[in-house]
C-alpha cells in the first residue's frame, strides 16, 4: 500500500488554499449561488464487482434566502465513469439496517444555511467507476442545483480511514 508523507500533505494542503484565495479574488459579483467547503471524495484503491462506487462529501452553503435542493451531478472525466451522480442519504431499512437511496428532489441547503454531506449521511454518489481513485488525486465533478445554477468543484481523494472529521 502506499503512503503518502505529510509533508506532501501539507504541501497539498496549501495548494489547495491558495487556489481557493486565487479564485475568491478573481470572482466577479456574481448573483448568489451555493458554495462547497472541503470537497473530497472516498479513494478507491481497488474497482471490483459491485465494489465500483464511490461518494463526494463536503460542505454545502446557501446564501440566498431560499432553500436550494442538490440533485446531483456530473464527473469531468468521462474515463472514470459516464453515469450521473445522485444526491444520496443513508437511512434506517425497516429491516434495522442502514441504507442509502436517492434523495427524491435533491439535498436540501438551508437558506443562508449549510448542511454538510459526510459517510453515513448526505453524500453525492459516483456508479460504475472504471478505474481506481487513489489518495490525493483531484477528481474534477459539476453539481447541478434546483434553481439552475451549477458548481465546479474540485475534490480531493481522501483514504476514510484517515478521515478525522
Ligand atoms: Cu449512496
Amino acid at each position: 500500500m502506499k503512503t503518502i508523507s505529510i509533508r506532501r500533505l501539507a504541501g497539498l494542503a496549501a495548494a489547495a488554499l491558495l487556489a481557493t484565495a486565487a479564485l475568491t479574488a478573481c470572482a466577479p459579483a456574481a448573483p448568489a449561488s451555493p458554495t462547497i467547503t472541503d470537497p473530497w471524495v472516498k479513494a478507491m484503491p481497488e474497482v471490483m464487482k459491485d465494489m465500483d462506487m464511490t461518494a463526494l462529501f463536503g460542505v454545502v452553503s446557501n446564501p440566498t434566502d431560499e432553500t436550494i435542493y442538490l440533485t446531483g451531478g456530473t464527473v469531468s472525466d468521462a474515463s472514470l465513469t459516464e453515469t450521473k451522480l445522485d444526491a444520496h442519504e443513508v437511512v434506517k431499512g425497516e429491516d434495522g439496517k442502514m441504507k442509502m437511496q436517492e434523495v427524491k428532489d435533491g439535498i436540501p441547503v438551508p437558506a443562508h444555511g449549510s448542511v454538510t454531506l459526510k459517510p453515513g449521511s448526505y453524500h453525492i454518489m459516483f456508479w460504475n467507476l472504471k478505474k481506481p481513485i487513489a489518495v490525493g488525486e483531484n477528481i474534477d465533478v459539476t453539481l447541478n442545483f434546483s434553481n439552475g445554477s451549477t458548481l465546479k468543484v474540485t475534490a480531493v481523494s481522501r483514504d476514510i480511514a484517515n478521515y478525522a472529521g
